[in-house]
């Protein structure tokens, strides 16, 4: 039996060891593939949502599914419970009709107008602007066409530097975010013009024309809408020093995102839950609605005025209105059949200017007191980098004193929450 065995026991033996190597190499070579497939994904990752969505995927990738709580249509309740609301409510944001602000007759009726939306609901649009079409429409048709560049031409620009001219990249903060956003960007800095403009893509050959001319027009309507908040709110007097401050120097930042069609539209989100940094951001979108706003514990979508800007009230403006203007958190939604794209301007005084509240408005005695601590770019990055960025916005971690209700509306999405930059 062991003689017979022996042999056979042999003959099993090898079997099983070529068997095993054969396993090993099998196990070996998946491996392998697990890994290049790994890696394989994470570039495409890296690549952003636009390639994902030209490569025809019909499923989302994990990276890119949010937990339940998270999702869109998990709104919250006032009572900071989690609810489902899956009706999306639409919301007509005030309209600020500039024609009217430029008619001395009228520019009282239109200042309360302005200061009402910036207390209220922190946003509003504004229309009869004045900025020639052809830049509006010029501006979304380059950043149209910067996006269909192949790949390679425009990760030339991508970099993980937030203070880079020009970084092109995907994502919300691509770097710490656990979940990415269906979102791919384009961030130009913009101040001082002239300065910046030779570091902006050379790809369209006519992007560094059309975006300056937007950038400049942008910037002028920012001014005029600074001195009718400021002339709102401390008189015409007192705002001149902000105004002259701001006209010798300032920062500005322009974001153009793109939002490709998502295939799973419910599971994701373009931008999560944020609030901007500087005084006033001025919003271009395309005729497609996606831009969400949080009023009263509910989010809210913007029903876009074709020509219109919309503008929104920055932490900045919160603090030098020691609270009386909102900084309100904002997102984006995406949708399955129809691509988007947003250009974003972010305008406030220099980055080493220490921002806090207008000594006008702060009076212990009266009742008055002040309600924000300082702050500047420094603090700002400090914050990014330490463990408050994950469960406050960056206004709540400069605030002295709250306002439960919008403080509130600033906790509701309070596991994405995370400033812009
Ligand atoms: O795409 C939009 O409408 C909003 C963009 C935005 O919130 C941002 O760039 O911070």
């Amino acid at each position: 039996m062991s003689l017979v065995a022996a042999p056979m026991a042999a003959v099993v033996d090898l079997a099983t060891s070529a068997q095993l190597q054969q396993a090993t190499m099998e196990v070996e070579e998946e491996a392998k593939a697990e890994q290049q497939q790994e890696s394989y994904s994470s570039i495409l990752l890296m690549k952003g949502v636009r390639h994902l969505s030209d490569s025809g995927i019909t499923r989302l990738p994990d990276r890119y599914v949010l937990p339940a709580p998270d999702r869109p249509d998990a709104g919250a309740g006032h009572d900071g419970l989690a609810t489902t609301t899956t009706s999306v409510v639409k919301v007509k944001l005030p309209v600020v009709d500039l024609a009217r602000l430029r008619d001395p007759s009228q520019r009282a009726a239109v200042l309360q107008t302005l200061d009402a939306a910036c207390r209220g609901y922190g946003f509003f649009q504004v229309v009869n602007h004045g900025v020639d079409g052809d830049v509006i429409a010029g501006m979304l048709d380059v950043a149209r066409r910067f996006f269909e560049l192949p790949l390679p031409e425009r990760a030339r620009y991508m970099s993980p530097d937030v203070r880079a001219a020009v970084r092109y990249g995907t994502s919300f903060n691509q770097a710490k975010d656990a979940v990415l956003c269906w979102r791919d960007f384009l961030k130009l800095a913009c101040h001082p013009l002239r300065d910046v403009v030779a570091s902006w893509p050379r790809e369209p050959t006519d992007l560094r024309d059309v975006a300056s001319r937007y950038a400049a027009a942008s910037h002028g309507l920012f001014m005029e809408l600074m001195e009718a908040a400021l002339q709102a709110l401390l008189g015409m007097a007192a705002a001149a020093g902000v105004l002259g401050e701001l006209a010798a120097a300032s920062s500005h930042m322009m974001t153009v995102n793109c939002y490709p069609a998502c295939p799973q539209p419910e599971l994701t989100l373009g931008m999560p839950a944020h609030s901007d940094y500087g005084l006033f951001t001025l919003v271009l979108q395309d005729h497609v609605e996606g831009l969400q706003v949080m009023h009263a514990g509910r989010w809210l979508t913007v029903d876009p005025i074709p020509g219109a800007f919309v503008v929104n009230v920055g932490d900045h403006l919160e603090i030098l209105s020691n609270g009386a203007y909102k900084s309100v958190l904002h997102r984006v939604r995406v949708n399955s059949t129809r691509p988007r794209m947003s250009v974003a301007s972010f305008h406030s005084l220099p980055a080493e200017r220490v921002v806090g509240p207008a000594p006008e408005l702060v009076d212990e005695a009266a009742g008055k007191p002040r309600r924000y601590m300082d702050t500047d770019f420094a603090t700002f990055l400090a914050y990014l980098a330490s463990a408050d960025g994950k469960d406050k916005t960056f206004l709540q971690s400069r605030m002295l004193l709250h306002d439960h209700d919008h403080d509130h509306d600033h906790c509701a999405a309070a596991s994405i929450l995370r400033p812009s930059n």
